[in-house]
């Protein structure tokens, strides 16, 4: 099964997890795109009741022009379920996030919701962490003594382009640092000393935070937080 038909597969599986009178979270990226893709079609084929909260702008658009009814976070308790993507996720379920700039937003709605299901494809998997940059949400003021900072602590971190060559700016004005670490032996104790920088606005290392992982594949597998 190639990478693009098991995105299909975890999102139309994660889909179906979705139960009517839901609050439901609505990650960001290639991945969820197809969950949200099949979560609209039931929606508008069983008549299933659900709000969503969104994690990015992007998401928000594809489900408002699918049907899906959008509302702030702050309309809501809190989440019933939130699906998100992840770039890579160990064996604990902890996780990098944020390839796709919306980690600020994804972090939130994740905090906020009671119970977190990540959606990945096989190359997710990575024990150590790592293999993927680990992305930094910046202010923008200052950012060139954050990088000297993240260099002299070996993180060996780059400030994100697009592809034009222009400084990304996430939905909340921010930039992004990526750090270039082959593996992270101890993701805690980094997540705790990034989270202490002034600067910072929030890190890609999902801790503790998802409750089931589900991999694509010949066959589906679902990892449980223990
Ligand atoms: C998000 O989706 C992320 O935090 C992560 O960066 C991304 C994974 O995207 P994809 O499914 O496109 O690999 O939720």
């Amino acid at each position: 099964m190639d990478i693009v038909e098991q995105k299909k597969q975890v999102g139309k599986y994660a889909a179906s997890l979705v139960e009517d009178k839901m609050t439901v979270g609505l990650g960001t990226g290639s991945t969820v795109k197809f969950f949200v893709d099949a979560l609209a079609e039931r929606v508008k084929n069983e008549g299933l009741d659900i709000i969503g909260v969104t994690t990015s702008n992007r998401t928000a658009e594809q489900a408002t022009s699918l049907g899906i009814k959008i509302v702030d976070l702050d309309a809501v308790e809190n989440i019933d379920l939130t699906i998100d993507g992840a770039d890579r996720v160990n064996q604990q379920l902890d996780g990098i996030k944020g390839g796709g700039a919306a980690l600020l937003f994804e972090k939130i709605v994740a905090i906020n919701s009671k119970q977190n299901i990540w959606i990945v494809d096989e190359t997710k998997l990575a024990d150590p962490l790592g293999g993927f940059p680990l992305p930094v949400e910046v202010v923008t003021y200052g950012v060139g003594h954050l990088i000297e900072l993240f260099a002299k602590a070996d993180l060996h971190p780059v400030l994100r382009k697009d592809a034009a060559g222009e400084t990304v700016v996430t939905d909340n004005g921010n930039y992004i640092i990526d750090l270039h670490l082959d593996q992270i032996e101890n993701p805690v104790e980094l997540a705790d000393w990034l989270a202490q920088q002034v600067g910072v606005i929030e890190h890609g290392l999902f801790i503790n935070i998802a409750n089931h992982v589900i991999v694509a594949g010949e066959e589906i597998k679902v990892l449980d937080r223990k």
